[in-house]
């Protein structure tokens, strides 16, 4: 894919995990255009309080800008839950309870957009620089080879090596309890834990600049990715 030409910014975010308020405190200060790539990491859904809104939200940015929706391990399980999959009780218990509260405690409340905005999201995104998954990619693999439990499932430690096309790789899903994205070389992992009251991370990825907001309201910007970098 041919993004030389690409005007405007890309910008990914981490796992926003219901946190409506930050989302929309982030996308308010980013002011995106139709110019602009808005890429989610995936696990909007779940623990948090604004599932239902998080994903209008999103819903919405369709109008205003590029959206890109990677899939994570809970819209794979959210997903299965309110088909009476085997995940169904394992996902209510991390989350789902909170997300079906949002909708109003019945899973026949969830629109069929909603459910289809989940199913139709993508394992990965790609650019000329850079790798978009929700929990890791495997250095050495074709990302069309990766697997479900590699694409939305396990987790990173800090000690992979860089991918040898020398794209970096941005993911989720590995939660940093400390609320730090987690940097080293070739590798940003932006789940910054939001729905623990941490900041929620969105970076633009051209220059690295970070977008922060908590879900009390609480905004922070000017910051840059370098800063976290593990030495
Ligand atoms: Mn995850």
């Amino acid at each position: 894919m041919d993004q030389s030409a690409q005007k405007g910014r890309t910008i990914a975010i981490g796992d926003i995990h219901g946190c409506d308020i930050a989302l929309g405190t982030i996308l308010y200060h980013l002011e995106l255009t139709r110019d602009d790539t808005f890429i989610c990491l995936g696990d909007a859904v779940d623990r948090g309080p604004g599932t239902k809104h998080v994903i209008e939200i999103l819903l919405d940015l369709k109008a205003t800008c590029k959206l890109v929706m990677i899939k994570g391990n809970h819209e794979e399980m959210m997903l299965d839950g309110l088909n009476g999959g085997h995940w169904e009780s394992i996902w209510l218990q991390h989350g789902g309870k909170e997300a079906i509260d949002s909708y109003g405690g019945r899973y026949d409340l969830i629109p069929e957009e909603h459910r289809i905005f989940m199913a139709t999201a993508l394992d990965y995104y790609e650019t000329e620089t850079d790798i978009f998954v929700h929990a890791t990619a495997v250095p050495g693999t074709t990302l069309a080879e990766l697997t479900p439990q590699e694409l939305r499932w396990d987790r990173i430690t800090g000690e992979e090596d860089p991918d040898q096309s020398g794209r970096r790789i941005i993911c989720g899903h590995t939660a940093q309890k400390s609320g730090r994205p987690l940097v080293f070389d070739g590798w940003a992992c932006l789940d910054t834990a939001a729905y623990r009251g941490n900041y929620l991370t969105a970076i633009d990825v051209h220059t690295n600049e970070l977008f922060q907001a908590k879900q009390n309201g609480k905004y922070r910007a000017g910051r840059t990715l370098e800063r976290y970098l593990l030495k």
